[in-house]
């Protein structure tokens, strides 16, 4: 694969959407044996998490909690959003497949063409990791390479190259994004079994460190990163390297096989 040279510099933010949950949040989707979470710890971190989102300078709109949709909170995975336009997903669970209209609305203030990944695709947000100039779109059992190809050609409209990334085989990996994250420039951070592969040779890897398979799971918001709390040594190597983190507890989304990145659109 050869990187496009332009756009490997950060892009800057300015926007993000978010959606608080909802009263029933922990009947959502999940994998993860950690118990229920509490409704009222996860309204708590995630008012953190939008006051980070205000320190790193982003104006936030915030959607309306639904009921109809315990997994709308995880609203990274009804849209892709690149610096030249945004597309809506088509959900691979058919129990978040409505999570999109309301996305729409929001999002339609801002961008003014909205196209949507259509049938038989599907894909979510959080299975793509765009890593400067060059996106990753993992294949998983939310996203289907019908989905993956849709988003591509669209991407390669705006002269962004893709490449897929197969997790189906990777326990515990619902998105690409749940262990992959990239870092600005030529940097990544990510799960070893996957940042390991070939397919991210031309990138500098952070590989998690043993017992954090978690911690890659961070976000980069313009020039500081968002981590998960819990992780001393992802966290200490991320400030190693020169980055101003943010900590977060995250602990009620983690019980929902959600992280850090799916709690936000970032423009
Ligand atoms: C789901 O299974 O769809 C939700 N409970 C979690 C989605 C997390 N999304 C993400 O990491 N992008």
């Amino acid at each position: 694969m050869r990187l496009p040279d332009e756009g490997i510099v950060n892009r800057g933010f300015r926007h993000a959407v978010v959606r608080p949950p909802s009263a029933n949040f922990a009947s959502g989707l999940t994998n993860a044996s950690l118990g229920a979470p509490s409704y009222e710890r996860a309204l708590r971190q995630h008012a953190r998490y939008r006051e980070a989102l205000t320190a790193c300078g982003l104006a936030v709109t915030t959607l309306e909690p639904d009921a109809r949709f315990p997994d709308s909170t995880f609203v990274e995975d009804t849209a892709v959003i690149t610096a030249h336009g945004a597309i809506l997903t088509r959900p691979g669970a058919p129990s978040r497949a409505g999570e999109v209209d309301a996305i729409r609305g929001s999002l339609g203030g801002f961008f003014e063409a909205l196209p949507s990944i259509v049938a038989p695709g599907t894909l979510d947000g959080g299975d793509v990791c765009e890593a400067g100039g060059h996106v990753f779109i993992g294949i998983s059992r939310r996203t289907n390479e019908a989905g993956a190809e849709q988003l591509a050609d669209w991407l390669a409209i705006s002269g962004l190259t893709s490449s897929f990334a197969d997790i189906r085989a990777l326990p515990g990996l619902l998105h690409l994004k749940a262990g992959l994250a990239w870092l600005g420039e030529r940097r990544l951070a990510g799960v070893g079994p996957l940042v390991s592969h070939p397919a991210f040779d031309e990138y500098e890897r952070i590989a998690d460190p043993p017992g954090e398979e978690y911690a890659p799971n961070c976000v980069l918001v313009n020039d500081r990163v968002l981590v998960a709390g819990g992780f001393p040594l992802f966290e200490e190597t991320l400030r190693g390297a020169g980055f101003e983190v943010i900590v977060l507890d995250m602990s009620e989304f983690e019980k929902m096989d959600g992280g850090l990145s799916c709690l936000s659109l970032r423009f």
